[in-house]
């Protein structure tokens, strides 16, 4: 279980730095690692609800369900756009099309560099 803690980490960590190292130059590799590692551990612990030291496999079904609630919520809020608490169709298109031009951002700043 540790060894796939620190697996997910390294490979974590393999995306933060290919992604937003040259934005933080200040933190090195090895303080972002142990930050990273930190932070799995932290979120292992959080999973693990009876601290037995074991995720099983109903606390790991409640976690998932607990994140997919959560970004749901904060995706219900994003597109609700006047707070009604209702999508509307108009809010529905105008944040599917805001996402859609954010996307066209990133692959074309992708293909410039
Ligand atoms: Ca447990
Ligand atoms: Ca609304």
């Amino acid at each position: 279980m540790k060894k796939t803690v620190l697996i997910t980490a390294a490979v974590l960590f393999s995306a933060f730095t290919a992604v937003a190292q040259p934005a933080m130059p200040e933190i090195s590799p090895e303080e972002m690692q142990e930050k990273l590692i930190s932070a799995v551990k932290a979120e292992f612990d959080n999973i693990d609800t009876d601290g037995d030291g074991i995720i099983s496999h109903d606390e790991f079904i409640e976690y998932q369900i607990a994140e997919i609630r959560k970004k749901g919520e904060e995706n219900f809020r994003n597109i609700d756009a006047d707070g009604s608490n209702d999508i509307t169709e108009e809010e529905y298109f105008t944040a599917l099309k805001s996402v859609m031009d954010q996307l066209a951002e990133k692959m074309s700043r992708l293909a410039a560099d």
